[in-house]
């Protein structure tokens, strides 16, 4: 009885044990530039966070419904709202600041094994945002 108690517990630690968490900065300037995400490409296992900081006023962070896996759940933090979000679903993900969306505050988040020569990214997005999308999955998530 006691050795069965003592797996039960080690199996249903096990996930939380490995998945991870990320913390992403929500900055007025960073190494990128102004109004960014740092770092903004963050490559994610199924199951594991990002934690996002509101490092400086006046950002948030949510998700793009341009690209996002069509079975993911949306998110969206308030402004100022240091808010974890966790990622289940296998895909590309478009981050973006409401405030600052046009001046291309935006991030990639790429979970499992989704390649990013797949990143499609609509004409409404708007011009610096795409470029800054573009810009990240060309150089592969290398900083
Ligand atoms: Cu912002």
């Amino acid at each position: 009885m006691k050795h069965q108690l003592l797996l039960a517990t080690v199996l249903l630690g096990a996930p939380l044990a490995h998945a991870a968490t990320i913390e992403v900065k929500m900055l007025n300037r960073g190494e990128g530039g102004a109004m960014v995400y740092e770092p903004d490409f963050v490559k994610l296992a199924p199951g594991d966070s990002i934690k996002f900081l509101a490092t400086n006023q006046t950002h948030n962070a949510a998700s793009m419904p341009e690209i996002i896996p069509a079975v993911a759940k949306p998110f969206m933090g308030k402004i100022d709202e240091e808010i974890a979000v966790t990622f289940t679903e296998p895909g590309l993900y478009g981050i973006k600041c409401l405030p600052h969306y046009a001046m291309g505050m935006v991030m990639l988040v790429q979970v499992g094994d989704a390649p990013l020569s797949a990143l499609q990214v609509p004409a409404s997005v708007p011009a610096k945002a795409k470029k800054r999308l573009q810009d990240i999955a060309a150089r592969g998530g290398q900083q």
